[in-house]
């Protein structure tokens, strides 16, 4: 069975709602994956940070197999013997009261609104049914139709309305802009991510989230940080806010925090906020299952045990510079905190533009895929070593070069 059989059955029986790079992977490990011929390839999209620790890694599908054999799934409606120690893991990893577990990213978007909203009537006074929630231009935090409400991207809004009411939008970074509209008096949040990963790894000022805090903190409006992307080591820092000593009310995570391995994601919050939810009034069937719980709970200890997070740091900070050094005159900027980068990619005179480059750099051996039509997300595995980056340094300047 070679990579064209593998394409031709997803065309042929499956939904059409992705054009995938034409590979087809079979096996992975580490930084590393190999497709169906056996081609090794660097992984620089680690299924969107998903897989910060790297592929299978041996301890977290040690935790997989081990609570696999012994208790996967009870549902919330008795207590299990691992939940209770995820949670005390969690609110003393991250520093909150409280924890939410539930599955996908978009899961912990949606707990997090409908935490404000009954935050926003119970404590904060806002009248039934007119709390807001604002947004920042540029967001994507998922798929449903809350997420795709707040969404300002048509391809992922477009023939899905009608769409969730009292949802604003601002631009991204701008601060006046964020107080004019946080000065509603029924304004219950914002939500924002600390990078925009999907608008091609956008980052703020450095006075920006601190400019959030301030604001959400004179209008008594929670401060929601979307971290789905950036937490878990991804940036530099186990959460992205706390490259500006920020703490949001609410934090969101997701990806990375399964391993790679799970789908895993979670609220973390204060007594105020978390404990508005009265039993019966959210909930999920796989939302803090044991299986899940002990895969996350090892995902987060293999991330601080093995120094993923000073190595992203270190690694980024050489890749960028690598990146610049390079002076391609197709590289428009370079961006990026950690190990999350991206670059702009000017396009070339025959035509070319980034989804080629992305094509040439999987025939020479690094996949990673982009983003809106120039930008190129670039992240590997937080295990990666400067060699490799080195190595990986290489097939992106050959790869723009061959193209132009
Ligand atoms: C796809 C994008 C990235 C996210 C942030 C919440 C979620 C995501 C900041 C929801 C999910 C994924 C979705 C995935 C591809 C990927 C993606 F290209 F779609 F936009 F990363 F940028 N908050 N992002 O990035 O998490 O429900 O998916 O677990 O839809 O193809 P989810």
């Amino acid at each position: 069975m070679n990579s064209q059989y593998f394409i031709d059955l997803e065309d042929q029986f499956g939904a059409h709602n992705y054009h995938p790079l034409p590979v087809v992977i079979d096996r992975g490990e580490g930084i590393f994956v190999w497709d169906v011929e056996g081609k090794k390839y660097f992984d620089f999209l680690s299924a969107y940070s998903a897989v910060n620790q790297g592929h299978c890694h041996p301890r977290i599908i040690g935790a997989l197999h081990h609570q696999s054999k012994k208790l996967t799934l009870t549902s919330r409606a008795f207590y299990n013997s691992v939940l209770g120690e995820y949670e005390k893991f969690m609110t003393t990893t991250f520093g909150y009261d409280r924890v939410l577990p539930m599955n996908t990213g978009v899961e912990g978007g949606e707990t997090a609104v409908k935490l404000a909203r009954k935050w926003g009537y119970e404590v904060k006074g806002i009248p039934q049914n007119q709390a807001v929630v604002v947004f920042a231009k540029g967001n994507f935090w998922g798929r449903t139709i809350a997420a795709v409400s707040s969404s300002d991207d048509p391809d992922s809004f477009g023939n899905f309305g009608p769409f969730v009411p009292n949802f604003e939008s601002v631009d991204y970074d701008d601060l006046n802009q964020l107080e004019a509209s946080l000065s509603n008096p029924n304004v219950c949040a914002f939500m924002v991510e600390p990078i925009q990963g999907e608008a091609g790894v956008v980052v703020p000022n450095d006075d920006y989230l601190q400019g959030v805090r301030n604001i959400c903190n004179k209008y008594n409006v929670l401060f929601i940080a979307d971290e789905v992307q950036t937490g878990v080591g991804r940036t530099g820092k186990m959460t992205c806010c706390e490259h500006s000593n920020v703490k949001p009310d609410l934090l969101i995570l997701g990806k990375a925090l399964g391993g790679g391995v799970f789908p895993v994601s979670c609220v973390l919050g204060k007594d105020e906020v978390m404990l508005t939810l009265k039993p019966g009034q959210h909930g999920s069937t796989f939302g803090g299952n044991p299986l899940a719980c002990a895969v996350a709970m090892e995902s987060v200890k293999v991330i601080i045990e093995e120094n993923m997070i000073q190595n992203a740091e270190q690694m980024g900070c050489i890749f960028r510079e690598k990146l610049k050094n390079l002076k391609l005159p197709n590289i428009e900027l370079v961006r990026g905190k950690g190990l999350l980068n991206a670059i702009k990619i000017k396009p070339f005179d025959n035509g070319k533009k980034a989804y080629d480059v992305c094509l040439q750099m999987k025939f020479n051996g690094l996949l990673a895929k982009q983003t809106h039509e120039h930008i190129i997300r670039f992240a590997p595995p937080l295990t990666i070593n400067e060699s490799q980056i080195n190595q990986a340094i290489e097939i992106i300047e050959k790869s723009i070069k061959e193209i132009a």
